[in-house]
């Protein structure tokens, strides 16, 4: 039911006109990501849309007889451009499980916030519009300095609309998503996890499952001064307040107020150009460590560090050798495939206790982006399944609900680990003899990769099996070398590609090429796609040496200028800096 008449809600609309009027906006790899300027508009039509999305979802779930869900449940909006620099913004928006909104929902959204016609708009959308939830929206955004003009512009589409936004300010995208589960606990969260969907309650719940996991898996990690702190690169975004709001957590509840910080969190908003020479994403594609801006990190050793993105969802870790050469980087992986590894021991410890406790699966996905040699060992060495999907988080989580354990990762370090209903009900039996699978769900964040969670995780992990990074880059697998760029193209939207995204089928003449290239350097492999959060063709190539991998890349980069419209001079492809 709308809160204004409809004619002061299409007046509103055309205040703030969709920038670009032919374009048709798309949802891309994570939301509707835009150069700014095209985002007014947008916001504000999302925020209509949030009132048709509820009611759908409404639709869905009353007829729905099989699960336990509400009928009205609470969804969320995040405002950010996530790994993104500072020119871009966008909105991502969260089903009532915390995770990514289902394809649905997005053609949805799409379909209104793309109507030209406001007389079409105020007829199919408004008139009679007489549904009004009980179930709220949570709102939350980034550091960006043009986020909270973004966010009042959602809430005055979803107010107007009748719907009740619940603010959340400034803060990380997995927190948003963590508070927009834990809202609607009863349909999917287990009994085993205590609701507590706000910001404390989320800073809450992770510092007490790193002790509990460190206590009963790495109790030297929280028993005195470590030698070698964590280093964390915050992409001068949202991720240092939660980095240091939750090492605050850990402090108090373990009594280590008197023990130097295991955490040093480093690059705070303002201190540096948001994900400028710095985050993970710096960090993962240019191959080179980041810019530290604060002097803390200056300072620091360089020996455990790891980088975040700009709305904390991802991670990626490091040592480096210099302050322009990485030693070793721990990518998404290199995470999975630890967190693998962790689990199936555990698991072995379980059965091996009590051989009658019922079976759960376990597997990986990954994207084509993962290094060959990690897919490789997850197979072969952990005999662990592994799914290939499509780029996209949205696309892994689904996949990975596939499995008791289903661990997702990309290679540029998003990605969490989901839990069936089974697991939890195995994770309690097996509680008595192998106390961390029951901790485990409560650190982890089933519902969006979560850069903080991983943190501890992976943090909690090497102190378990007593590595340092370069253990943790040595002793599993060593990476083939690759080399991720990015080419300009007129319109990105020719490249069209197969299901995994590991075949080019559009321009039909950039695949044989491709294959050409890939058949003069044996066991290489490389390919493109277009990427759905930047205006860019991302080229992938892994080849045996560096020297291959790097030329490959140059050469496949060169092709997908020439057969996909590049724009300028070839000389103008963004090459890595050497
Ligand atoms: C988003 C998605 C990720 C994806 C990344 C890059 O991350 O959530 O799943 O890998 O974009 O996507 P693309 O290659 O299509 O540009 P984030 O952290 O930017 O939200």
């Amino acid at each position: 039911m709308t809160t204004i008449p409809p004619e002061q809600i299409i007046e509103t609309m055309q205040q703030h006109p969709l920038l670009d009027e032919s374009t048709e906006y798309g949802y891309g790899t994570a939301g509707f990501r835009f150069k700014v300027e095209h985002m007014d508009g947008i916001m504000l039509r999302v925020g209509i849309a949030s009132a048709i999305l509820q009611y759908e979802l409404f639709q869905n779930t009353k007829t729905n007889t099989n699960t336990n869900q509400q009928p009205q449940q609470d969804m969320g909006v995040m405002i950010t451009a996530s790994h993104n620099d500072e020119s871009y913004n966008g909105v991502k928006l969260s089903n009532p499980d915390g995770s990514m909104i289902p394809p649905h929902l997005e053609e949805t959204l799409v379909a209104i916030v793309n109507q030209r016609d406001l007389d079409l708009f105020q007829n199919t959308h408004l008139k009679g519009f007489d549904f009004r939830s009980t179930a709220k929206f949570h709102v939350g955004y980034d550091t960006r300095s043009h986020s909270e003009r973004l966010t009042s512009l959602f809430i005055k589409g979803a107010q107007a609309m009748g719907v009740t936004v619940i603010n959340h300010g400034v803060l990380t995208t997995p927190m948003l998503h963590h508070i927009v589960l834990h809202s609607n606990a009863k349909a999917y969260l287990p009994a085993s996890i205590p609701p507590c969907p706000s910001r404390a309650g989320y800073c809450q719940a992770m510092g007490s499952a790193y002790l509990e996991l460190c206590n009963v898996v790495a109790p030297c990690a929280i028993t005195g001064d470590r030698s070698t702190p964590l280093l964390v690169d915050c992409a001068c975004g949202v991720g240092y307040k939660a980095v240091q709001e939750v090492l605050s957590e850990i402090t108090i509840r373990g009594n280590l107020t008197t023990c130097k910080p295991f955490l040093v969190p480093c690059n705070e908003p303002g201190e540096g150009p948001l994900n400028t020479n710095c985050g993970s994403e710096h960090v993962q594609k240019q191959l080179k460590p980041p810019t530290w801006y604060s002097k803390t990190g200056q300072d620091a050793a360089k020996s455990y560090c790891c980088s975040v993105d700009g709305d904390a969802d991802r991670i990626v870790f490091f040592a480096a050798s210099s302050s322009n050469e990485l030693g070793s980087l721990l990518d998404g992986d290199k995470i999975a495939v630890l967190i693998g590894k962790f689990f199936q021991a555990e698991l072995s410890k379980a059965y091996g206790g009590n051989p009658k406790l019922p079976k759960v699966s376990m597997g990986v996905v990954q994207t084509a982006y993962a290094n060959g040699a990690s897919t490789q060992y997850l197979e072969k060495n952990l005999k662990v399944p592994v799914v290939i999907t499509k780029t996209g988080v949205k696309h892994l989580h689904h996949a990975a609900l596939e499995f008791d354990i289903g661990i997702y990762f990309e290679a540029n370090g998003h990605g969490t680990v989901v839990f069936s209903q089974a697991y939890h009900e195995f994770a309690s039996q097996a509680k008595s003899i192998c106390p961390a699978l029951e901790i485990l769900p409560r650190l982890i964040n089933p519902a969006v990769g979560d850069a903080v969670s991983d943190l501890l995780l992976v943090d909690a992990l090497l102190q378990h099996f007593e590595w340092t990074v370069q253990d943790w880059a040595t002793k599993l697998y060593t990476d083939l070398p690759s080399r991720q760029l990015k080419v300009q193209v007129k319109d990105r939207s020719v490249v069209q590609c197969n299901d995994n995204e590991t075949k080019c089928l559009q321009p039909t003449t950039l695949q044989p090429a491709l294959d050409q290239l890939m058949s003069d350097i044996p066991g290489s492999r490389t390919f493109c796609r277009a990427s759905g959060t930047e205006n860019v063709v991302r080229v992938y190539a892994e080849a045996p040496t560096r020297e291959q991998a790097d030329k490959m890349a140059t050469i496949a980069a060169g092709l997908v200028h020439t057969h996909c419209g590049g724009v300028g001079p070839k000389s103008a492809i963004l090459f890595f800096k050497k």
